[in-house]
């Protein structure tokens, strides 16, 4: 008989040892960082594997014959590796290495909009998008005569499935959907939603931006055509990001920008390009980053992420009970699936005054429309308090914020 798997619990007094900053004050007070969904604090391994780069590997990569340039090719190149079976990629060539997630999805919107898409096609994106997973595709239908349709969401932070299925057809040249919204914390049914746009013959993009860190993700078991997500929300450093596409589209697809390294050869005449996945790799990339990224996937692994994921889990349903005991506190986002995200008012005042209590308490929450101005408009606010979370947190940090969001009532109203 098959035993249960038996999830075990992390070791957050360990991990928090491993993140520097957190010892640190902040206003006097002990740092409650509580900003994840902007950025994650970086462990040890990865802040050393920045000082082992500078002092021993530096140099550019893909061109030197020198010692130390192959170095940092093969460094920059285990990332890639080290990538592979983190997302479950078929090819270690369908991973391209970008600037984050906003350069991975504009990637994409330019690319596959010159290639495949045309007056009178539509792309499909949903009501909870980050503005970078709308600007790029409404500059792509600008660009193609294409019309941009809108997957509305109902009062909890859900999509709407069957408006959705009624907004396919043959027309829909694209699906972009974000797998975690940053605003609500909605985790969407994303296998549901690449199964249906398949049926009508469209690739599915899924912004992975707040899921990688929290989600265990397999692009093949999902199928999805291409998934973005950046290095700096998942403990790894900013400037790096990743773009996997399968290999079909990245092939039928022009490259993104002419430069160095993905060419094959050049001639006045005429410029051949290089093979995948150097042909979207234009110019000197941020080799520190995309090198240091290696030991944040590495952190990740050794802990588990089924294991981050439930004591994120844990921490989210344990905050949302302790902050609506909060007299006159309205969650926003309260989807039956959901992941590391709180965002909340206080009725009767600003989410900024909010914010700017709780920093001097030393809690860093994100405070405003979180980049999603038309989601705000749908609930009818200008913006939001948003307590993220990460594998660091802890009830404590829970405490701290509950205790300083009753302390803001009480100054403010
Ligand atoms: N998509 C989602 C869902 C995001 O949450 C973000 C950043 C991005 C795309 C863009 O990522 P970048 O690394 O290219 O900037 N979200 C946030 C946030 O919620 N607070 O600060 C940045």
């Amino acid at each position: 008989m098959e035993q249960p798997v038996v999830l075990q619990r992390i070791d957050v007094d360990h991990i928090r040892q491993d993140f520097p900053i957190l010892t640190r004050t902040v206003n006097n007070k002990p740092l409650v960082y509580l900003d994840n969904g902007a950025t994650t604090q970086k462990p040890k391994q990865v802040i050393d594997a920045i000082i082992e780069y500078y002092t021993q590997l530096n140099s550019n990569v893909h061109r030197g014959v020198h010692h130390l340039s192959q170095l940092a090719t093969d460094a920059f190149e285990v990332t890639r590796r080290k990538l592979k079976p983190f997302i479950g990629a078929a090819r270690e060539h369908e991973i391209i290495l970008t600037k984050g997630t906003t350069e991975s999805i504009n990637l994409v919107a330019a690319c596959y909009g010159r290639a495949f898409v045309g007056p009178g096609d539509e792309i499909v994106i949903s009501a909870m998008e980050h503005h970078s997973n709308i600007v790029p595709w409404q500059m792509c239908c600008e660009e193609r005569g294409a019309t941009l349709k809108v997957i509305p969401i109902n009062d909890a932070g859900e999509l709407d499935m069957d408006a959705y299925r009624s907004l396919l057809g043959n027309r829909t040249k694209m699906v972009a959907v974000t797998y975690v919204s940053n605003a609500l914390g909605t985790v969407n049914p994303v296998k549901e939603i690449i199964d249906l746009a398949h049926g009508v013959g469209a690739p599915v993009l899924l912004d992975a931006a707040q899921a990688i860190q929290h989600l265990p993700i397999d692009v093949q078991a999902l199928d999805v055509d291409f998934l973005a997500f950046s290095g700096h929300k998942m403990y790894g450093p900013t400037g790096v990001g990743v773009l996997y596409g399968k290999e079909k589209w990245l092939e039928a697809m022009p490259p993104h920008q002419g430069g160095g390294e993905m060419i094959k050869e050049v001639t006045f005449e005429k410029t051949t390009y290089n093979e995948l996945p150097f042909k979207y790799e234009a110019g000197t990339p941020n080799i520190e980053a995309a090198i240091c990224l290696a030991p944040a996937i590495e952190y990740i692994n050794a802990v588990g992420l089924d294991q981050i994921a439930r004591h994120e889990q844990e921490l989210l349903e344990y905050a949302t009970l302790r902050l609506l005991e909060v007299p006159g506190l309205r969650m926003i986002g309260t989807a039956r699936e959901k992941s590391s995200v709180l965002s909340f008012l206080l009725d009767g005042t600003h989410p900024y005054d909010v914010g700017v209590i709780l920093d001097k308490l030393g809690i860093a929450v994100r405070t405003g429309h979180h980049c999603t101005q038309p989601l705000m408009d749908r609930f009818g606010i200008p913006g939001t308090v948003r307590a993220s979370i990460a594998m660091y947190n802890t009830k404590a940090d829970i405490d701290a914020l509950v205790a300083g969001v009753e302390r803001a009532a009480a100054m403010l109203l």
